[in-house]
């Protein structure tokens, strides 16, 4: 037992294990004061007492639901959700004006065209993988959430201050957003995006069926201003993505560097690639002009044969998938999906890579054989590696040092224990298991498939995380949480690091149209207007919201107006959101305490329109609601 368990086995196991005899006094970390069993058995973790907070933050993806979910870890309660890509019931993210403009301002002006043909004004679907926080010196450093959409090739920001999205931005040229991750040193800087879908680079009809002229598009946005900083072409599929600790290079994996437009194509080669980015490379390529400005990005040449200091590909065995940088800043773990295999790159070799003619395979250290379908690697920060098996279902915990040495010809096995999950892992993450500060506290395995395990609630099931204890060489699943569609990715953060408030900053930027707008009507947006102010056919009502009333209990307007009205919410108390909710208007939105949220829309409906509060506010909620009046056409 390394020093590390023994440790841990004091704090924890160790009152688990002492709960039979009802109390104990223990001498270290949790353990100074006298503790009940069920005290000492919430110490082990999963399971809180009713009020207890949680050690860490976990921000979950939400798959085809296009949402962010915020959860407590390690009891895996959810806590929050938080709308991105997709429509929202609850909060009108997708229908306020506020909302929509962070949803659209981002879209190309060809996606709005044909959007607007359609009667939409923004995609009202998504695919979200990927959610990662922005480092600085290699950690978390509580800013933002940066995310990706597959479904419509976008990437989102999301603002940890107040826990809402501020930025989604549609990326031109790329196809499919897939693999994300914010540069981790010495700052984010620059967020990677992976685009996995090949597509003629003008991809405007002109060039069809002829795959020979696709490319696949890396993209490097500044996570400051959400802008594309560039882009480089590359050969084969992009998957997933990630950078080392010293800010020099970012890599991905590629799963089919066939090219190939089916099955049997993608999957022909024995090997496929791992493509490296130098970014001070890039950044003077582009320096020196060397791009075609395409959409108003910088586009470089990095694809294979150009045999330019932009890229390097490196052969990995076979249709490589998940790519994780390891604690120590110096391993990569390149997961071999089609092969049993985990590929170790040092990053180290990778200066002498570019600088010279050196065989590719020379950063390969290390190359175990771990189990069949290894998806994604997670971390300690004690030198172990966490492995998923999707085709064994199975979590292989293995260390790093030993299996460098076995591929060196000794006689070490590297792989230290294997636990069963239920079933069909894909991603797996440790508690900040992607920063230098890994903990090796927990793991969380993110299932693909649940079947047996739950009440069958039908053909669609759902998906499966399981809470593994990894303070121990013998892992522990300790709880299952059923999750709906579909938890690809998570990240779990120390809870010290993320700081959101309780209400909103009056002069915050995200109703920044309202305040102009109010001005220009000469109307302070904390006071309201007692009556509706037109402006030809556009009418605005501006209201304040202060349990149990609105600051109006009627307005009026004529029919086929395009109304927008306004709420403040006056209450600057925790937790008392109002709503506005417009019957058989199909409107309705969230007001948080002290912000302003607004929601404009066509009175083409006559006759008298109660609005109300639809979030519980007070004893007088229901109360809480009033009269649109609409005047019929001709009256
Ligand atoms: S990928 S199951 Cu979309 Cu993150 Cu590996
Ligand atoms: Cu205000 Cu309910």
């Amino acid at each position: 037992m390394s020093e590390h368990d023994k440790k841990l086995n004091v704090t924890r196991r160790g009152m688990l294990g002492a709960t039979a005899t009802g109390a104990v006094l223990a001498g270290t970390g949790l353990g100074s004061t006298l503790m009940t069993a069920k005290q000492a058995s919430a110490a082990a973790g999963a399971n809180l007492e009713p009020g207890e907070l949680d050690e860490y933050y976990g921000f979950w993806s939400s798959g085809q639901t296009g949402e962010l979910r915020i959860l407590g870890f390690p009891s895996m309660r959810e806590l929050m959700r938080v709308p991105v890509f997709n429509r929202c019931s609850a909060t009108g993210w997708g229908q306020t004006n506020e909302s929509l403009k962070i949803m659209t301002d981002g879209l190309l002006p060809e996606t709005k065209e044909f959007l607007a043909k359609r009667g939409m004004k923004t995609y009202d679907n998504g695919d979200l993988h990927h959610p990662h926080m922005s480092f600085t010196d290699g950690t978390y450093d509580g800013r933002y959430l940066f995310m990706n959409d597959k479904a419509n090739t976008r990437v989102a920001r999301v603002r940890c201050d107040v826990m809402k999205c501020d930025k989604i931005v549609e990326i031109p040229n790329a196809k499919a957003i897939h693999g994300l991750r914010p540069q981790k040193f010495p700052r984010t800087g620059y967020v990677f995006a992976n685009g996995e879908d090949e597509t003629p680079l003008v991809n405007d009809g002109s060039v069809l069926d002829d795959p020979s002229q696709y490319v696949n598009i890396f993209t490097a946005l500044d996570g400051d201003t959400m802008e594309v900083a560039w882009q480089v072409m590359v050969s084969g599929n992009l998957d997933n993505t990630d950078c080392d600790y010293q800010g020099k290079y970012a890599y991905s994996t590629s799963y089919n560097s066939e090219m190939g437009m089916n099955l049997a194509e993608m999957t022909e080669n024995e090997l496929d690639h791992v493509v490296v980015f130098n970014l001070a490379e890039i950044e003077a390529g582009i320096e020196a002009g060397d791009y075609q400005e395409l959409k108003g990005v910088k586009v470089l040449d990095g694809r294979k044969g150009q045999n330019k200091n932009y890229t390097r590909y490196i052969p990995i065995p076979n249709s490589p998938h998940g790519i994780n940088t390891a604690p120590d800043g110096k391993h990569v773990c390149i997961n071999g999906k089609l092969s049993p295999t985990v590929s170790i790159m040092d990053v180290t070799k990778l200066d002498a890579l570019f600088a010279s003619d050196v065989d590719p395979r020379s950063c390969i250290v290390g190359e175990p054989q771990l189990g069949l379908g290894p998806l994604h690697t997670a971390f300690d920060g004690q030198g172990n590696a966490f492995t998923t098996l999707f085709l064994d279902s199975q979590i292989v915990k293995w260390n790093i040092e030993d299996a460098i040495k076995a591929y060196g010809g000794a006689d070490v096995d590297p792989i230290i224990s294997k636990v069963d999950v239920h079933y069909q892992p894909g991603h797996n993450s440790t508690t900040m298991g992607e920063t230098n500060e890994a903990d090796g506290k927990w793991l969380i395995s993110m299932n693909k498939f649940s079947k047996d395990r739950f009440l069958n609630v039908g053909p669609l099931k759902p998906e499966n995380e399981q809470l593994i204890d990894i303070s121990n060489s013998e892992m522990k699943v300790v709880h299952d949480g059923p999750t709906f569609a579909e938890p690809h990715d998570a990240i779990m953060v120390r809870r010290d690091i993320v700081n959101p408030v309780n209400v909103w900053d009056r002069n915050d930027i995200t109703w920044e149209d309202a305040r102009k707008q109010a001005e220009a009507d000469g109307v302070d947006l904390e006071d309201g207007a007692e009556e509706p102010i037109r402006d030809g056919n556009k009418v605005r009502v501006y209201m304040t919201s202060q349990a149990p009333t609105f600051s109006l209990e009627k307005f009026t307007v004529k029919q086929g107006d395009e109304v927008t009205v306004y709420i403040t919410n006056l209450d600057d108390v925790d937790d008392v959101t109002h709503g506005f909710c417009l019957g058989n208007y199909g409107i309705a939105m969230e007001v948080a305490p002290l912000a302003t949220a607004s929601v404009t829309f066509t009175a083409d409906r006559p006759g008298v329109h109660w609005f109300y509060c639809q979030w519980f506010c007070h004893a007088l909620h229901m109360e809480m609601r009033g009269r649109m009046l609409v005047e019929p056409q001709g009256a």
